[in-house]
């Protein structure tokens, strides 16, 4: 399999973590491909299909998935269910988890946007929507992971990195502050391998 990404994209950092967990844990074989520069009109990705964007995933019988969910989910269904909770008790809430990550991943991701347009084009309005979106994540992921235990799975893996992604591209919101559980999960979850060198270049 070949999982294309760039760098410092949030959203391929969660599936090349997911890729590593699933290798690490299963044997199956990943190799990540580079994909950086994106954007050009020429891209090598549109030979796969009509995005062009990262994350995609080339399987062994040439099928081609994008969007992050999707290539998640099917990364665990290959691993046998390795990335999600082995206690029943726990699912759901590894599934909740996941989507207040990816949540806040798509807000962060739309807001960054709207912040590097120019002065002119810019929406105050846009802007300070999904600011308050964000904090509002910020404050669930503090009252899920906060004290908990620094282990990857579908749910930990969207929260690291859009946590990750937000030191790079959103200093200003000071995640951190108010949130000292948070904090401490978050330095627990660097210490493991994978998300260290994944994080983003800053
Ligand atoms: N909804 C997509 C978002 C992926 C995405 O926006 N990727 C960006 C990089 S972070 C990209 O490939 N941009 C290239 C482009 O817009 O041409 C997902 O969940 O995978």
């Amino acid at each position: 399999m070949k999982l294309f990404y760039s760098g410092n994209s949030p959203y391929a950092r969660r599936t090349r973590l997911a890729a590593r967990q699933v290798a690490n844990l299963s044997g199956l074989v990943i190799e990540e491909v580079d994909a950086a520069p994106l954007g050009t009109a020429d891209h090598a990705l549109f030979q796969h299909g009509p995005g062009a964007k990262v994350p995609g995933l080339q399987t062994e019988s040439g099928a081609y998935l994008c969007e992050t969910l999707v290539i998640t989910n099917y990364l665990n269904g290959r691993s046998g269910g390795k990335l999600m909770p082995g206690d029943p008790a726990q699912f759901e809430g590894v599934l909740e988890l996941e989507g207040i990550g990816s949540l806040l991943m798509d807000t962060l991701f739309h807001c960054s946007h709207e912040k590097r347009r120019a002065a002119g084009e810019q929406s105050p309005g846009v802007i300070a929507k999904e600011t308050e979106r964000a904090n509002r994540c910020y404050d669930a992921l503090e009252n899920r992971l906060g004290g908990q235990a620094a282990v990857l799975n579908v749910g930990t893996i969207a929260a690291v990195a859009s946590l990750g992604y937000s030191d790079w591209r959103h200093a200003e919101d000071d995640w951190r502050g108010g949130r000292p559980g948070l904090a401490t999960w978050f330095d627990e979850m660097m210490k493991t391998r994978d998300v260290a060198e994944t994080h983003p270049i800053i």
